[in-house]
């Protein structure tokens, strides 16, 4: 789970800016213009949130786009995986300047739909607009900026030698993926967005019962403002203070598993900074939702280390120093195929839970 920083401005502004009066989440806006908070204490339901919230705009358009795509791959037989990927913002205004946001960049969902796709899945990356992507993650703004793998002479513009042989590995498989129209890219960008994205998927996505995976990388906002109290306008600084009271947002695991796609194999990330509370915290999100595992992971140690807990106990991938610091192996390459044996036994073992159609 994952709370934020104050940021301001548009969604292009990916650093998070701390506003100097941000308060930690307790009481919707409160300022000269805004209306002050009812909230009771406690989630709503995941019901309760999208009978009182409007869906995005893009939503037909990305469930017509999500249809064709696993009509095609049902036919052609092959697995699907919906791995979600970056941060989510929570806006507090609706014509919105400012807003929540987090720290994810979207490497894990990006890295690890690339090892899905080579291993012959069908991937539809939902993800935050302008975090990271299969394999332009490799070439991005932050850190690599393609110019510095260029030069030019009098013939053109070509890539310098010593990058050629890495990026024409990365381009054989975009190209190939691209070929085959095994990658559908989703955008989201609030957690409103997320969440009514992810219902919609997983509603189409559930007619290929055990044969789809989900892959919940993404870092979804723990608060929100609820549409009914959320300030229309920009919030004036008059009062030199900034009080914000935010209700929790619905836990939408529950009817995933339960009611949305009942038969899929699904895995969740648990995100924690403090090392003393991950096994726990992973362990009561497996119970509480009755998913298949939940990936426990630190903030700081993510890209080396995670935790697989499922019903039968726990398993930990670990890279050496020597892995990442020196043959930077990305540790997606180790965690993607532990799942996918598992899908397989997952898909195998249905016919013993009565649920193989
Ligand atoms: C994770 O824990 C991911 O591994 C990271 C990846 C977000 C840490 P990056 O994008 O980071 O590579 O920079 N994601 C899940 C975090 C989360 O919000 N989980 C929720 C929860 O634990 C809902 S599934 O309640």
């Amino acid at each position: 789970p994952v709370n934020g920083a104050l940021a301001t401005h548009h969604h292009l502004n990916r650093e998070p800016v701390l506003h100097p009066a941000s308060a930690p989440a307790a009481a919707a806006i409160s300022g000269a213009s805004t209306p002050a908070s009812t909230s009771s204490p406690g989630p709503v339901s995941a019901e309760a949130y999208f009978a009182s919230h409007v869906a995005p705009k893009s939503l037909p358009e990305n469930a017509e786009k999500i249809r064709a795509f696993v009509d095609r791959h049902m036919h052609e037989g092959r697995r699907v995986v919906l791995v979600t990927s970056g941060g989510t913002t929570v806006p507090l205004e609706t014509l919105t300047v400012r807003f929540i946001d987090n720290f994810s960049a979207g490497t894990r969902g990006a890295t690890s739909a690339e090892y899905f796709l080579e291993q012959g899945y069908a991937v539809i990356f939902m993800h935050r607009q302008f975090s990271l992507q299969p394999y332009s993650r490799h070439y991005s703004h932050t850190k690599n900026c393609f110019l510095e793998f260029m030069e030019a002479d009098e013939d053109g513009i070509h890539v310098m030698p010593t990058y050629v042989e890495k990026m024409r590995s990365i381009l054989g498989k975009y190209r190939e993926t691209q070929k085959a129209g095994t990658l559908l890219s989703l955008e989201f960008v609030t957690v409103h967005d997320y969440l009514f994205l992810l219902r919609e998927a997983a509603q189409i996505i559930s007619k290929m019962d055990v044969h789809a995976m989900y892959y919940l990388a993404a870092a979804v906002s723990d608060f929100f403002i609820p549409a009914d109290k959320m300030a229309e306008h920009k919030i004036q600084s008059g009062d030199g203070l900034l009080n914000l009271s935010m209700d929790q947002v619905p836990k939408i695991l529950k009817p995933l598993v339960n009611d949305w796609t009942p038969k899929a194999f699904i895995i969740s990330f648990k995100l924690e900074t403090d090392e003393a509370l991950l096994p726990m915290k992973s362990r009561q999100a497996l119970k509480r939702y009755g998913h298949q595992i939940v990936i426990g992971n630190l903030l700081t140690t993510r890209k080396r280390v995670v935790h697989l807990i499922d019903m039968e106990g726990e398993s930990e991938i670990r890279l050496t120093a020597e892995e990442d610091e020196v043959q930077h192996i990305e540790i997606e390459s180790r965690i993607v195929p532990e799942l996918i044996q598992r899908h397989s036994e997952w898909i195998e073992a249905c016919g013993k839970r009565g649920e193989c159609g």
